[in-house]
């Protein structure tokens, strides 16, 4: 047999275990567990995400590339000096600051590792290229804490090194980037995740350093994960700190019983965590494939309001010709629903632009200025200016508004739930409620009371249930927390109209989910008049006839139904900002769209409101998310009726024309 690096590893590793049996006996305690030893599953041991597509750690050709450098630094917990490699986001800048993502090695490795599994780098920037994770470090240092840190010999007479690695990532790690990096240093900026031997010592150090670590992850963490009540000896503790623990294994790791011992404590003592086991083994397919599940779910805060960018773009070369002058939308559909779009108004908007806004919608989204996090950044502090603004422009000119959103996962400041039992936190989320609510009683029709509370994705299991998303709202509250804010906002306007607001629940085990909480909120006495289904698809992901039942189930239960963040774009995928589709921001403006882009569009458009007209019974609003190809999240994309130079694109006149003109 030719001997690979590999084969070498595995009898290292069966090697080592009986080391760590005298080392580190309590993950011993049934026995010694080898490699390859067939793992026994049990119902929960199934796989969260999909395995991601094929190269997502594939270096590709024009998009913008981060940077990786080697440094040193003096370590004094080990007394010498250490490396570890470091991975700067495009377009890293000391004006920004960033968070931190320490990523740690198996027992095998070194600050190099991650390079030959994973290659966090280039998954980094093409994630980023995609919009589906924010600008982030990666540190990889050696987690092998002692003055020779190569991984040279028996590997596994180094296993103390690895417990001592907890005071030199602490005192000398984390101290050298936030010296040298500009990042931010707080807990909710820090993550700490590793594989095998890193993923034990990711969960016995992050666990046991929650004011340090907000996002926790072990990827096949073994052998040296701590007993699960040494870990969390204290799960009411854990929890409101806990942003995020992520947990995967294997099916095919021999170590598996070890991580099923950690999920089976956290299920008992209702710690919300990811547990994804795959189909992999204890190997570098399940250790970046779960780095990409997981880099895509820490740091939701960051995702940060993007402005649009000043060059204009997207004007077709050659668009079919478009009667400017033609049928209003807001006029043709009166009879109908109202006609929205969302923007922070009046803003920088231009005045051409706010006369579009005027002349050709009814209603209007504050797309940023009233979420919790622009517009209450701390217990005491408010900042009123911009939605007072928009507030006063809209009325002014008898434009009706949706408020835009009181609960929400992200866009949402961590004072909420820190330092706060759960009758602390429900009094905060009562007293934003009742203040923003309160302020506009009177002048704002509707809100989105909660936004985006449950998982995407989803199966046949999940589908029987709420499939609530684990956020801090979740973890403070408990379910009930979606029931009281929408009694705390009744209470504040009590005729004010309240939304549950999601995306993608329109098909799938997503929809058969947002039913089920429906009507657990219905039964519960929640006042609930709306259900908003987003709407953010592509030209060729709209699931039709899927939508067109989900709003009769709405309907069925008595809800009212608003298309509430509309917009179809030529590429990309369907999907919302933290489900697949976050769009991808095209600084540049993005390829200009063809005839025929423009003219799919327009019949995907027409086909939706086709769709829409037959509902109108039940349908209250169809809301724009944006005004044109200029002011849009999905800039580059192309997805609304105006282009970037403010004029009508094919799909306007294909939505005025499918009540106007319909097709037989
Ligand atoms: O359009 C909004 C964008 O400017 C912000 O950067 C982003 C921040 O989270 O939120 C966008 O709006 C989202 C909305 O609030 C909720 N549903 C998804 C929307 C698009 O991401």
């Amino acid at each position: 047999m030719v001997m690979t690096r590999w084969n070498r590893l595995t009898l290292a590793v069966l090697g080592g275990l009986l080391v760590l049996a005298v080392a580190a006996p309590e993950a011993f305690a049934q026995g010694p567990r080898g490699l390859g030893r067939p793992a026994t599953l049990g119902p929960d041991d199934v796989q969260a995400f999909p395995d991601p597509p094929a190269g997502v750690d594939v270096q590709r050709e024009g998009i913008p590339r981060g940077q990786v450098e080697m440094i040193s630094y003096d370590s004094k917990s080990v007394g010498a000096t250490r490396r570890m490699q470091v991975y700067t986001p495009p377009g890293y800048s000391k004006d920004k600051k960033y968070p931190v993502l320490y990523l740690l090695h198996g027992i095998g490795g070194d600050e190099n590792e991650w390079q030959r599994f994973a290659k966090p780098n280039i998954l980094l920037d093409n994630l980023l290229a995609d919009g589906k994770t924010v600008p982030m470090i990666i540190v990889m240092p050696n987690g092998r804490a002692q003055k020779n840190d190569r991984a040279e010999g028996d590997v596994f007479r180094s296993a103390p090194a690895f417990a001592a690695f907890e005071e030199d990532l602490l005192k000398d790690v984390i101290p050298t980037i936030e010296a040298r990096y500009s990042v931010h240093a707080d807990r909710e900026h820090r993550a700490l995740a590793g594989l095998s031997m890193g993923g034990g010592q990711s969960l016995n150090f992050g666990l046991a350093h929650l004011d340090t670590f907000a996002w926790v992850g072990g990827f096949s963490s073994a052998p040296n994960t701590k007993p699960p009540a040494q870990l969390v000896p204290d799960p009411a503790a854990a929890k409101p700190k806990l942003k995020l623990l992520y947990l995967s294994c294997g099916n095919k790791d021999g170590l598996l019983r070890i991580s099923q011992g950690v999920h089976a404590y956290l299920k008992e003592h209702d710690v919300p965590h990811v547990w994804n086991v795959d189909s992999y083994g204890h190997d570098a397919t399940h250790w970046r494939n779960n780095l990409y599940h997981f880099v895509q779910r820490i740091f939701q805060q960051d995702k940060q309001a993007v402005e649009p960018a000043a060059e204009t773009a997207g004007a077709p070369t050659e668009a079919p010709e478009v009667d400017q002058q033609g049928p209003i939308i807001k006029d043709v559909y009166a009879e109908h629903f109202s006609i929205g779009m969302a923007g922070d108004l009046p803003g920088n908007y231009s005045e051409q632009e706010l006369a579009l806004v005027q002349d050709h919608f009814n209603f209007v989204t504050p797309e940023n200025c009233m979420k919790p996090g622009p517009i209450h950044p701390s217990e005491n502090t408010w900042r009123f200016e911009r939605a007072d603004a928009l507030v006063n422009w809209c009325t002014d000119r008898n434009i009706a508004i949706h408020g835009h959103t009181l609960v929400w996962h992200a866009q949402t400041n961590d004072w909420f739930f820190r330092d706060g039992d759960r009758a602390v936190i429900t009094q905060r989320m009562k007293d934003h409620i009742t203040t923003l609510v309160g302020r506009y009683k009177g002048k704002i029709r509707s809100w989105d009371v909660v936004n985006e509370a449950i998982n995407d994705g989803g199966n046949a299991q999940t589908a029987q249930t709420e499939n609530l998303r684990n956020s801090s709202w979740l973890q403070a509250m408990g379910p009930e927390f979606l029931t009281l804010a929408f009694q705390f906002a009744h209470e504040a306007d009590p005729d004010a109209q309240l939304y549950y607001n999601d995306y993608g629940i329109e098909a799938g085990p997503k929809h058969a989910s947002s039913l089920v909480l429906l009507k657990r909120l219905i039964e519960d006495g929640a006042p609930i008049h709306g259900v908003g289904i987003q709407g953010h698809w592509s030209t060729s992901g709209i699931p039709y006839a899927a939508l067109d039942q989900a709003i009769s189930d709405y309907a069925s239960l008595g809800l009212k139904v608003s298309i509430t963040e509309l917009d179809v774009t030529i590429r990309g995928v369907s999907g919302g900002q933290f489900g697949p589709g976050f769009g991808r921001r095209r600084l540049d403006g993005g390829a200009p769209p063809s005839p025929q882009d423009l003219q799919a569009q327009a019949d995907a458009y027409a086909r939706l409101f086709a769709i829409f007209i037959k509902h109108k019974d039940v349908l209250e609003r169809v809301t724009f998310w944006g005004l044109s190809d200029r002011r849009t999240w999905r800039y580059g994309q192309h997805p609304l009726l105006f282009d970037a130079n403010n004029q009508r694109k094919p799909a306007y006149a294909a939505i005025t024309d499918a009540l106007l003109k319909p097709s037989p």
